[in-house]
């Protein structure tokens, strides 16, 4: 990115009215704005004369956006001038201590900024306790220079609201990325450490920027040879990289690594010579990398090793972890997305009567991380009962950035909507305002760890997302990590104004492009909540008809059961009773579908097709009407962006065209072949005056995609 500055520069110095470099994507929303800037008063950046490594990012960061969005380079000074920017904490710059700022319980990550007089002058301060607070608020002040281009209004009082924010890398050591589309990994496992590609400073930076503090490198179908000295050596190398912008590296782990790498013929998490093992293994971990953050373990799921198989408990694994890393300050993550094709009990319950009798049986230094939803990162799901289930276990959350259910790269989703109606949602655990983001921030139960994870939609291609607009997803999950009660729509109109222009004649309009698009995937795909019915294994498509699969509950069919009378999944009490995982007054509510809301219908109830819904229609023609919707409103996307050419350089514009072009035809597939299907196991006409399907049913059931990405 610094790159893209230099070449800014060289293209002034030389007078070129082209531009030397193509608006790719790469720069993200750490671009250089425009020389046309007001000018900012700042004369002089004053910080620590032997900063850190991460005092060194956040002055030089500040000097580069400072100088690069006024067109002049801000020497750093001695001496404090009005006007001067001052970073520091108050054991770095007594001046700052005098000030008194709030920076008891701020913690390690918070910051102040202000406008305070020092030594009689009227300074700029970003004080911290630590080096991490003052990188962030660097980054704060950076934003809220890009954001409204001045000053005015940037005191702040700031802390994360949990403390691990992390990207999930399914990335494997091959460099494939499962579901990733956005081209291979970004990490090099072949030519590191001998090579360590430029990029991850890039990819640091933009992480540190929203606040992001760890990545969990390796897929979670992990690999055991991730964990030999030979790759230690190699994830070591990323973390010195990370290190100066406030990032830990952590792995994910497989379970049988004692097996597979360790010539013992048993994985069981209560023999002694796996504990060992373990425990070894965290120390040769630690002397490479002595902030190394733990272990993320995906266990007994989806065919991956666990401790069920030597008849031991999810809390037995991940207890033996945390006890090897416990010495060394490290955490494990065990995930909570499990579920089996030998249990008959509803795959959305499973998770829940697995981990709820553990609740208290875990070291305090285990997080239990769970998806947002109980299936399966669909475009819409209720949150996951777990949340408000398990007082004496943080509990962590797991959101998808990558789309794998949402259309891969090329459909415009923005995902800080579906965030925020999770975090939002209402628990009721503890009475009314017990909300999702109050058990992750730990306030509702007194966790002492918390945490935010975000499955990484990174890759190797230059936009790093596959598309400019995944990029809002990547910003939304670090600022929603940060502090999970920000508006989704503030979040997209902060990464509009840096990404492109702050002019609200762009931003308004694209911001509710935005908000409207979440909405839009869910009903094109999936609405009334059905769920799971896109291709097979690829997860691209519809293929609501498919029925023949091995496991049941990996058949699309399994998720709403369309015959010709009805059509849902029953989860009341006469069905799954599913709906009794959540708080009273949820399960009662849910229970019943006058009062469950259109949203959730079918993912809770069992009706016929004629079923009167709150419209007026039956079922079957508000499906319909759904659909319908879905559609227009991607056709209404298209006609925001194409209207807003002149606020957009041609190569970014084209692109987002191009791509909204594939959703528009995509959603009207899915749309067509839902239908097709639908109305054909019901056997009912379509309603008046709508479109008939534009082929055959039988023509979609049969397309295929052998060669779609990230499987
Ligand atoms: O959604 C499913 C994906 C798998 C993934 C799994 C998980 C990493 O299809 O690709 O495996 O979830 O979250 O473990």
């Amino acid at each position: 990115m610094k790159s893209s500055w230099t070449g800014v520069a060289l293209a002034c110095l030389l007078a070129l009215s082209a531009p030397a470099f193509a608006e790719d994507g790469y720069d993200l929303w750490l671009r250089v704005p425009g020389v046309a800037d007001p000018a900012l008063p700042v004369r002089a950046i004053v910080g620590s004369e032997a900063p850190s490594p991460i005092l060194r990012s956040a002055i030089d960061e500040l000097r580069d956006g400072i100088g690069a969005a006024y067109g002049a380079a801000i020497p750093e000074a001695e001496r404090i001038a009005d006007d001067s920017l001052v970073i520091g904490t108050p054991a770095q710059l007594p001046a700052v201590g005098d000030l008194d700022l709030p920076l008891a319980g701020l913690g390690d990550e918070g910051y102040v900024i202000r406008r305070a007089p020092i030594d009689g002058k009227s300074a700029i301060v970003i004080a911290a306790n630590d080096d991490r607070g003052l990188l962030y608020g660097a980054f704060a002040l950076l934003r809220h220079l890009r954001t409204t281009g001045g000053l005015d209004g940037i005191d702040r009082t700031e802390r994360p609201a949990v403390a691990l924010r992390l990207l999930n890398h399914w990335d494997n050591p091959d460099g494939h990325v499962e579901r990733g589309y956005a081209g291979r990994s970004i990490w090099d496992w072949w030519r590191l450490p001998g090579h360590v590609d430029p990029r991850y400073t890039d990819y640091a930076r933009a992480n540190a920027s929203i606040g992001i503090n760890g990545a969990v490198l390796n897929n979670v179908n992990a690999r055991a040879d991730m964990l030999t000295r030979r790759y230690i050596a190699k994830t070591a190398a990323i973390a010195d990289v990370l290190r100066p912008w406030g990032m830990r590296v952590y792995l994910s782990a497989r379970f049988s690594a004692p097996i597979d790498i360790g010539g013992l013929d048993t994985a069981d998490p209560l023999d002694p010579r796996v504990r060992a093992w373990w425990a070894g293994k965290a120390d040769e971990i630690y002397a490479a990398i002595p902030d190394f953050g733990g272990f993320l373990v995906k266990a007994n799921s989806e065919g991956q090793p666990g401790p069920q198989d030597y008849d031991r408990t999810h809390a037995d694994g991940a207890n033996m972890l945390a006890d090897a890393l416990a010495p060394h300050g490290g955490v494990v993550m065990w995930r909570a997305f499990v579920y089996s094709d030998v249990n008959p009990e509803d795959r959305v319950k499973q998770a829940y009567s697995e981990f709820v009798p553990l609740d208290g049986s875990f070291r305090d230094n285990v997080l239990v991380q769970a998806k947002n939803g109980p299936l399966d990162f669909q475009p819409r799901e209720p949150f996951h009962p777990l949340f408000g289930a398990m007082p004496d276990t943080p509990l962590m959350m797991e959101f998808q950035v990558t789309q794998e259910y949402l259309g891969f790269s090329t459909h415009l989703v923005y995902l800080g909507a579906l965030w925020e109606e999770v975090l939002d949602a209402d628990t009721r655990v503890r009475g009314e305002g017990s909300q999702v983001s109050d058990v992750i921030d730990g306030s509702l139960h007194d966790y002492a760890l918390t945490g935010i994870a975000g499955v990484a939609n990174i890759g190797s291609d230059r936009d790093w997302s596959g598309s400019i607009f995944g990029q809002s997803n990547w910003y939304a999950l670090g600022r929603l990590a940060w502090n999970p009660d920000l508006s989704a729509r503030d979040v997209a109109k902060e990464w509009l104004a840096q990404t492109f222009t702050r002019d609200p004649a762009f931003v308004e309009p694209v911001a509710d492009m935005m908000m409207q698009s979440r909405e839009a995937v869910v009903n094109y795909m999936t609405p009334l909540g059905l769920t799971h019915i896109m291709g097979t294994g690829h997860h691209y498509g519809p293929a609501p008809w498919i029925d023949d699969l091995s496991r049941p509950e990996w058949n699309p069919y399994y998720y709403h059961r369309a015959t010709r009378g009805a059509v849902g999944f029953d989860r009341t009490a006469r069905g799954s009773d599913a709906v009794s995982q959540y708080a009273p007054p949820l399960a009662r509510a849910w229970g019943n579908p006058a009062t469950t809301e259109d949203e959730y219908l079918l993912w809770f109830h069992r009706l016929s097709w004629d079923y009167r819904m709150r419209s007026g229609r039956t079922l079957w023609e508000e499906l319909v009407a759904r659909y319908d919707l879905g559609v227009a409103q991607v056709a209404d996307m298209q006609a925001t962006w194409a209207a807003l050419g002149d606020y957009v350089d041609a190569d970014r514009f084209k692109k987002v065209s191009d791509y909204l072009a594939i959703q528009r035809a995509e959603a009207r597939w899915w749309r067509d072949a839902c239908i097709a299907y639908f109305g054909d196991v019901s056997n009912r006409p379509l309603p008046e005056g709508v479109e008939p399907p534009a082929k055959s049913l039988e023509y979609y059931r049969g397309l295929a995609f052998p060669y779609a990405p990230g499987n």
